[in-house]
């Protein structure tokens, strides 16, 4: 008996040790590859900025560098209720903006009195890159640093004893702080600045004037894991908008060695030769710093959850930015929010549907790369089709007919991004059908979340059509994500109607115009109605069966629309800017640079409206202008960072009794014809 056991078990050990002399080797790495210290990066998945600093106390975006230090004055600033904030929206790290292009210091550095040392926060003992990094490391946050390269106070900006000033800047931010995970160089640069009270426009050549090259050895000697945002050597790429999302055609390899557009940017390049992940940074309301006047902006959960699956789900990374308010706060609508943005993210991938699944793969590598692999939950493991198949698909069983409607797959990038189209199909009563996805399948990359109506399925089969190499599959999940109701979106024509438009077309719509919140027993929205004075007007989409509604939209609208006249040009197309949809917009004609309309009658004018094209990758924003009422300037100045975040931008100045508004292009953007998608006034 002994015996037999004793044959068996060497039997059986000469049998194992057999296999993993034949064992399978992984597939051949597809290059350009990621190092490790990205794909730890890739991991990280969502993180948060803070922009915070002297603009935040002079409501601008892009401080000049003339504004004093002593108005930097946070009464209850307080770096851990950021931290807090950011932890519980899910959020892995947070990059604070150091230094802005306005030049002021959040840190006592040696290098400049224009920082918190003149400021009465802390009586001028204030540290705040100190207070941030410690509240950081208490609550196991990640910590990172925006530092700005163009510095609008510095008077040697533009010469070479700038750059000294900028490399010690970093040199103090890298060497006292602890560990960075990420390392912010802006590419922005307006030209203008106070630069020492020169008041002047100077430019420089990026690609030399910083040194970028050396600034990568220095960081990466402290912070080998530091990933590099920016300059002329990063280790991730900017995605081309400051909308927060990427194409669903992402592949994380690009190529910094050819002339390259948005496009290219937002959805990185097939051939590219290098790896270089899509970061996507957008705010959570519509500018980087605070400003009052945007309380009512903060994105909605709906939105931020769709900006979730066009980021994170469509293989890049989210930079969630929180403007911090006056008081040295996170606001509290934008904590909420971004909590709230969490948690139902969580719910909606709460129970991965594949667990109880079986799965079957028309190819495999080997035992050690089964098609179980995407199942297992192990990261490092993956399903690998044989050399030369690049073709093939995975069908996992339900054990009984199961609601869904997404499907979430990651690649084993360490061996390179190889997925060019995959098919979603479903079998439900016998018969296969293709899921119709809201976005294209092509790539996967570190990860794709594919969103899709509900279907009812018994099996599912994820067909990888075309692929650079054998196919990597690390994780297939599934999920039945709950409705989640997008507020309705309000415009106003140019015939003062009203219309308000729901995402869903299955859903009621409900609304107020005496600013009262809106419920299912208001006003039932069923076609355009007139609005010709002010007012303000608030709706919500809401669903009957599952008596859910959405978030309130909110509109307020100024005098009637329809009383503005075109004075500058007798082209009706020029009325387009009037009619409510900045997807609609002018160009003036070729040389000429003033654009004028009037009102029936005067009004008490406070502000102006303006909305460049809000077509993708538009250009012609009017960047710097100059603006008349009745002949005389009432404002003169920038819209700061208009190109990379094309927005409505808001002037707001003392009030003026007048009737005929001359808005001035002094600077465009790009090109030569200035464009206009909405125009409208702010009046008492
Ligand atoms: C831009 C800057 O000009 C904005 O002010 C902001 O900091 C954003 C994150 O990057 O390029």
């Amino acid at each position: 008996m002994v015996k037999e056991r004793l044959a068996l078990f060497f039997s059986l050990a000469l049998f194992f040790a057999g296999s993993s002399c034949s064992q399978v080797e992984p597939p051949a790495p597809v290059y350009p590859v990621p190092t490790d210290e990205q794909v730890a990066w890739h991991k990280m998945e969502t993180y948060a900025f803070i922009h915070f600093g002297l603009n935040t106390f002079n409501d601008l975006e892009w401080g000049y560098g003339n504004t004093p230090a002593s108005t930097f004055n946070p009464e209850a600033l307080d770096c851990e209720q950021w931290v807090q904030t950011i932890k519980a929206a899910g959020l892995k790290g947070v990059i604070l903006t150091a230094k802005h292009h306005d030049g002021f210091c959040l840190w006592p550095t040696s290098t400049t009195d224009y920082s918190v040392k003149n400021s009465p926060w802390k009586d001028g003992k204030g540290d705040l890159v100190r207070d941030l990094s410690d509240a950081c490391r208490k609550y196991g946050l990640k910590f990172g640093l925006y530092l700005s390269p163009w510095d609008r106070h510095q008077a040697e900006y533009g010469r070479a004893a700038y750059v000294d000033v900028f490399h010690t800047q970093m040199l103090e931010l890298i060497s006292n702080y602890g560990p960075l995970f990420e390392y912010w160089f802006d590419g922005a640069n307006g030209g203008n600045g106070w630069y020492g009270g020169a008041n002047e426009t100077r430019s420089i050549d990026p690609a030399t004037y910083y040194k970028y090259e050396e600034a990568r050895e220095k960081i990466k000697e402290l912070h080998p894991r530091a990933m590099i945002f920016g300059g002329t050597v990063p280790d991730i790429r900017w995605i081309g908008n400051e909308e927060g999302w990427a194409d669903d055609t992402q592949w994380s390899t690009y190529s910094l060695k050819r002339e390259t557009n948005a496009r290219q940017s937002q959805m990185g390049m097939e051939d590219g030769d290098q790896w270089l992940g899509g970061e996507c940074d957008v705010s959570i309301r519509p500018g980087w710093f605070y400003h009052a006047r945007e309380d009512h902006q903060v994105k909605s959960v709906a939105k931020l959850v769709d900006l979730y699956y066009r980021s994170v789900g469509h293989n890049a990374n989210f930079l969630l930015n929180f403007p911090v308010a006056l008081n040295g706060r996170i606001h509290p609508v934008d904590s909420a929010r971004a909590v709230e943005w969490f948690l139902t993210i969580q719910e909606e991938m709460k129970t991965n549907l594949l667990k109880g699944a079986s799965v079957q793969a028309t190819d495999t590598r080997g035992r050690s790369f089964s098609a179980k692999k995407v199942l297992d939950g192990n990261w490092n493991s993956y399903w690998a089709t044989k050399d030369g198949v690049t073709t093939a698909s995975l069908t996992f069983e339900f054990p009984e007919r199961t609601p869904l409607n997404r499907v979430l797959i990651q690649e084993y990038i360490p061996l390179g991004q190889r997925v060019r189209s995959f098919r979603l199909e479903y079998e439900d009563g016998g018969k296969w059908q293709s899921v119709s996805t809201l976005d294209s399948t092509t790539t996967v990359g570190y990860k794709r979340i594919v969103r899709f109506p509900t279907v009812m399925a018994e099996k599912l089969r994820i067909h990888f059509l075309d692929a650079k190499g054998p196919l990597c599959i690390n994780t297939v999940e599934a999920y039945n994500a709950p409705v989640l109701l997008s507020e309705p979106v309000i415009t106003r024509d140019r015939n003062d109607l009203v219309r308000i438009a729901s995402g869903d077309a299955t859903a009621e719509i409900y609304y107020t115009v005496d600013g009262s919140e809106p419920t299912a027993q208001s006003l039932r929205y069923e076609d355009a109605f007139p609005l010709p004075d002010k007012g303000v007007v608030k709706a919500i989409c809401y669903d009957p069966v599952r008596k859910q509604a959405s978030a309130v939209g909110l509109a307020d609208f100024d005098i009637s629309q329809a009383s503005y006249r075109v004075v500058s040009t007798k082209d009706e197309r020029a009325y387009s800017v009037f009619d409510g949809n900045g997807y609609t917009a002018y160009y003036l004609p070729e040389k000429e640079h003033a654009f004028v309309f009037e009102l029936e009658r005067p009004a008490n004018i406070t502000g102006l409206k303006y909305t460049p094209n809000q077509q993708r990758d538009a250009g012609g924003h009017i960047s710097h202008y100059i603006l008349y009422v009745d002949g005389k300037k009432v404002s003169e100045g920038e819209f700061s960072n208009i190109k990379a975040n094309p927005v409505e931008q808001v002037l707001d100045f003392p009030a003026v009794k007048g009737r005929t508004v001359k808005l001035e292009c002094v600077r465009l953007t790009s090109g030569s014809r200035a464009g206009i998608g909405e125009l409208s006034l702010v009046t008492e």
